[in-house]
């Protein structure tokens, strides 16, 4: 039976538990091979930790899950590929297996990040399927080079096979004990479920259609309601959602609510969720409240209709207003995530689209300025025309960085760099917008390093980190 190592190393804080390798562990026992798990994110001494583990097992693979190549924050442009490559290179000193990366950080670069890794083999896309079909063909002294999604260096460089979609309809609900859930629900203040894959979205700057497919894939709704009951029964009862978003397709969503309400989740637990402001109307809120929903985050992008067509979005104005109604109708409490700084961006988009967050009285406003460019996306195509050092409206690593491995950021050149100064002047003093304020001195709308909310975690609180800033500035109770 083929023996894996999976490996979770996340430096970011709060730390987000790897829902992945909960998912690869039941593929992996699923599929006849033994899982087993190397989680440093709570090891203070990491090559102790390793060493360990390599001292008493003989992995055939070992498996390193990333989630983030940065944090996609134009203020900061933190990167966390030192911290993987260094993590990568102390197993290597301690395990003779080879090494193959995936996660959803890793997909949106593969064949780069296998080099820049100097791992032995890349997954890109949905791992249940391919990782156990490597171990396997590892075990029975073949080269795997054929399993879809594989990435791999041949003589003439990196390939990439094309993946091929897990059907999540097919899969059993997981079990979700692998990973200690426990923990990061204590320590990292929610666990995460996921009800489908993909994204059937045209946003020109987003990578989730070109890492998971424009096509959706659902889970059946009562095995998300079981999965839901396994984290329940081990304490983990502050979830967050994991798709792309929870709304599309309504009538799953709405599926998915009765299901959660039949197992009488709503007891037990409270969620977030991740939609996006179309076919979301009072129905759906309020199956959403009934099945024990408190809280949702609406990428919202824009308040201006023009704007919002430039970026790719299928919803307008109007609707943020009808979304914003149905929410406060059913006592759900909801943020706005705002993009900032698109092509076409204008400082008078930006003044009506806050004015517009002002009579709208959404709970918070997510404040993102400048898009992170990622290959495959429209944006990226529409940008790169050539060197990007010579591109206009680029911030970050245009130097050495084609292949836009490093943060990189488009800002129209329309409102320039000082984007973040303008828009902090318009909301300064405003909490209830989240605003990545260049004289603030914690990024309170960064979720990679924030002690505001690792110590609120530490007092109790527990949800989506935008509610629990919510919380702490209202004053309120976890
Ligand atoms: C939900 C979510 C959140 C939630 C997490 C909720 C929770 N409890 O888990 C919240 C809101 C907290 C969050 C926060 C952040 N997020 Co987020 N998040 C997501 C989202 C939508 C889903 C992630 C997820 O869990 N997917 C479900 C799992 C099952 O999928 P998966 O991880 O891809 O795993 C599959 C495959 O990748 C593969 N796989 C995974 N690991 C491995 C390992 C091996 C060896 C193999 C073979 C395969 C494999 O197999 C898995 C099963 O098929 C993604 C976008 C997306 N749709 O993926 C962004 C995303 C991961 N987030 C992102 C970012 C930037 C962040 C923040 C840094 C933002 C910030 N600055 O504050 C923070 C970081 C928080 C932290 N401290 O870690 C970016 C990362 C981009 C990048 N350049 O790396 C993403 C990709 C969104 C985006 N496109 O910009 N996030």
């Amino acid at each position: 039976m083929p023996i894996v190592t999976l490996v979770n190393a996340n430096e970011m804080r709060p730390a987000v538990g790897p829902i992945a390798l909960d998912y690869l562990a039941a593929a992996l026992e699923l599929r006849g091979c033994q899982a087993l798990l190397l989680d440093l994110t709570w090891a203070s001494d990491p090559e102790r930790a390793v060493a360990a583990h390599f001292r008493e097992h003989r992995p055939d693979l070992v498996g390193f899950t990333l989630r983030n190549t940065d944090d996609c924050y134009l203020a900061g442009r933190y990167s966390c590929l030192p911290h993987a490559r260094r993590t990568l290179a102390l197993l290597r000193r301690y395990t003779e297996a080879p090494l193959v990366v995936g996660g959803c950080g890793y997909s949106l670069l593969p064949e780069v990040l296998l080099a820049e890794l100097e791992a032995d083999f890349g997954i890109a896309g949905d791992g249940e399927e391919a990782l156990p079909q490597l171990a396997h063909a590892l075990v029975d002294g073949g080269d795997g080079t054929d399993i879809p999604g594989l990435v791999f260096k041949t003589k003439s460089g990196v390939r990439r096979n094309p993946a091929l979609p897990v059907d999540l309809a097919s899969l059993p609900p997981p079990a979700r004990n692998f990973v200690d859930n426990a923990r990061y629900w204590r320590e990292g203040g929610q666990g995460g479920f996921e009800t489908k894959r993909g994204c059937s979205g045209h946003c020109v700057y987003c990578a989730d259609p070109v890492v998971k497919g424009h096509s959706l894939r659902l889970r059946r709704p009562d095995a998300v309601a079981q999965e839901v009951v396994n984290l329940a029964n081990r304490g983990v009862t502050d979830l967050h959602t994991c798709d792309a978003e929870f709304n599309l397709p309504r009538e799953h969503a709405l599926a998915v609510c009765e299901a959660l309400i039949a197992r009488r989740l709503p007891e037990r637990v409270r969620w977030w969720a991740y939609c996006a402001p179309e076919e979301f109307d009072d129905e759906l809120a309020g199956a959403m409240k009934r099945a024990g929903c408190v809280g949702i985050d609406f990428g919202a992008d824009h308040g201006c209709d023009e704007q919002l067509a430039r970026l790719g979005r299928r919803h307008r104005a109007a609707d943020l207003e009808r979304v914003a109604d149905a929410c406060k109708r059913h006592g759900l409490v909801f943020m706005f995530d705002l993009l900032l700084g698109g092509p076409g961006e204008t400082h008078a988009g930006i003044r009506a689209t806050l004015d517009l967050m002002r009579r709208l009285e959404p709970s918070r406003v997510g404040l993102s300025v400048g898009v992170r460019l990622y290959p495959g996306t429209p944006l990226a195509a529409q940008v790169m025309r050539g060197p990007l050092a010579q591109q206009p409206g680029l911030l970050g690593e245009v130097e050495d960085n084609d292949s836009l491995l490093r943060p990189i950021f488009y800002v129209d050149p329309g409102v320039g760099p000082e984007i973040s100064e303008f828009v902090a002047d318009l909301v300064r003093g405003d909490q209830r917008f989240f605003c990545p304020d260049p004289a603030a001195e914690v990024a309170d709308y960064n979720y990679r390093e924030n002690p505001i909310l690792v110590d609120a975690i530490t007092r109790g609180y527990r949800g989506a980190y935008w509610d629990i800033l919510r919380r702490l500035q209202e004053g309120l109770p976890p």
